[in-house]
């Protein structure tokens, strides 16, 4: 359809007015922002570089120190209030469960941080076990009991002796267990055997007849040489020549309580060359005639018994006779510079001369209760009321209540032994003049 002239400039008129409003609104600067983010690219550069032109990200450090002094005193006091709450959030307001969960994540504490310093002056002493290699399992019960309630705090050295080598099994748990230096030992044969002038055949005659008797390791040679060792070699083996106190450790053994204090500075600041926990009589049958040799070596050697001895503690007759009561040696701690003495090794030499560890059945206790009670004064004698002791079948609980809650005890005071008949223990404070606990009776 033909269009008027005036039609045509109209319709001209209005394309070229939309034309000219579009490209008015491309061309601000808000679209070219937009256009720019999406293609990266702007006023002819790459966003590369309006990125490093842009500030970068403050740190820590360059943070302002003062509010810049235009900023608004509302706004100053807006940010105060903001640090505040955050603070007050973090004091009262966290919930008792973001504390645990930081509690478990913080790092372990360094081992044995409840223990003694670098510059702690120890006592010259170690634990000593005898033992064979398939005792270790019963071993590290004890162990682990001696760590966790005392040696942990102190790492005291241990020596291992044995009549055989050690192996490294044994060598590998005993040693991770024990928080000091690990020593181990091969016993020489000349302390673990018959000595040439003992009578092989009367001392197998010797064990026929008690094993008949059904006497407790009556048939046992080892048993034997175990005595005769702990009697009289121990504490001369090289490895133990260095130290001067020792504490006797068995396997399978229980400490019932904490141990509070060093026990070794406490010998030594004490003065004291023997400490037991546990005492009771001996089975007679294994000990004959032990006291027959006990009298005549008191008549060679006299100068040996010392004045204030606990005799009146092993002879209800004033020396005629034992009474059987000793101290029970499976623990002990001690000066092994008694043993070493004069007075003990003449001793120990005339009985091993007697042949009682064969003919009979001495035993280790007996032995070291005659020498301890005869050679050393009763004040040098010391019983360990505080340390909670297991050894079958025997428990030593401190006697009195406040004791058994302050170290921690595990021990029945019902299962205490040392008040009770059987037991040496009420004898050795009447002995000795000293007050009993307050609570001794109702454990009797
Ligand atoms: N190397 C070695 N050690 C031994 C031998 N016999 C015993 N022992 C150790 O000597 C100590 C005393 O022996 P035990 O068998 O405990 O004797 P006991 O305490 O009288 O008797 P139990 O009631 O059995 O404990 C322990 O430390 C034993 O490990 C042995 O033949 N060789
Ligand atoms: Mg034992």
């Amino acid at each position: 359809m033909p269009r008027s002239p005036a039609f045509r400039v109209l319709r001209l008129t209005i394309i070229l007015f939309a034309l000219g409003f579009l490209v008015y609104k491309l061309a601000s600067p808000k679209n070219i922002d937009a256009i720019s983010q999406v293609t990266g690219y702007s006023n002819g550069r790459f966003r590369e570089s309006v990125v490093a032109d842009s500030k970068p990200a403050q740190t820590k450090d360059e943070q302002p120190k003062e509010a810049p002094a235009t900023r608004p005193q509302e706004e100053l006091k807006e940010d105060k209030a903001e640090v505040k709450t955050k603070e007050s959030n973090s004091e009262s307001k966290e919930p008792a469960s973001a504390v645990v969960v930081e509690e478990a994540t913080s790092p372990a504490p360094p081992p044995f941080n409840d223990g003694v310093g670098p510059t702690y002056v120890h006592a010259n002493a170690t634990f000593v076990t005898l033992a064979r290699n398939e005792d270790i399992w019963n071993l590290v019960k004890s162990i682990r009991n001696v760590e966790d309630r005392f040696n942990h705090k102190y790492h005291y050295d241990w020596v291992f002796l044995n009549d055989a080598e050690f192996d490294d099994d044994f060598k590998e748990i005993t040693t991770a267990l024990v928080s000091g230096t690990t020593k181990y030992g091969k016993i020489p044969k000349e302390h673990w055997g018959f000595p040439e002038w003992i009578d092989k055949e009367r001392a197998a005659k010797t064990r026929q007849e008690m094993a008949e008797k059904k006497i407790i390791y009556g048939d046992s040679v080892s048993y034997r040489h175990m005595c005769r060792f702990e009697s009289g070699f121990f504490y001369r083996h090289p490895l133990m020549m260095e130290y001067k106190y020792y504490w006797r450790v068995e396997p399978d053994i229980t400490l019932h309580c904490d141990i509070d204090y060093d026990v070794f500075k406490f010998m030594e600041e004490k003065q004291y060359d023997y400490g037991f926990t546990l005492s009771l009589y001996e089975y007679g049958d294994t000990i004959t005639t032990l006291w027959d040799s006990v009298r005549k070596f008191l008549k060679a050697h006299p100068e040996h018994a010392v004045k204030d001895n606990l005799m009146e503690w092993l002879s209800d007759d004033e020396g005629y006779s034992y009474n059987r009561c000793h101290f029970w040696s499976n623990f002990e701690i001690g000066n092994l510079d008694f043993w070493r003495g004069k007075a003990y090794s003449e001793f120990f030499d005339f009985l091993d001369q007697e042949g009682g560890f064969f003919y009979e059945r001495w035993g280790d206790a007996p032995v070291h209760s005659i020498g301890a009670g005869l050679f050393l004064p009763k004040s040098k004698v010391h019983y360990f009321d505080d340390i909670g002791y297991w050894h079958v079948p025997f428990t030593n609980c401190p006697t009195n209540r406040e004791d058994r809650l302050r170290l921690k005890c595990s021990c029945n005071p019902r299962d205490n032994f040392s008040w009770k008949g059987y037991s040496c223990t009420s004898k050795y404070y009447n002995v000795m003049g000293m007050e009993k606990p307050s609570e001794w009776r109702t454990q009797s």
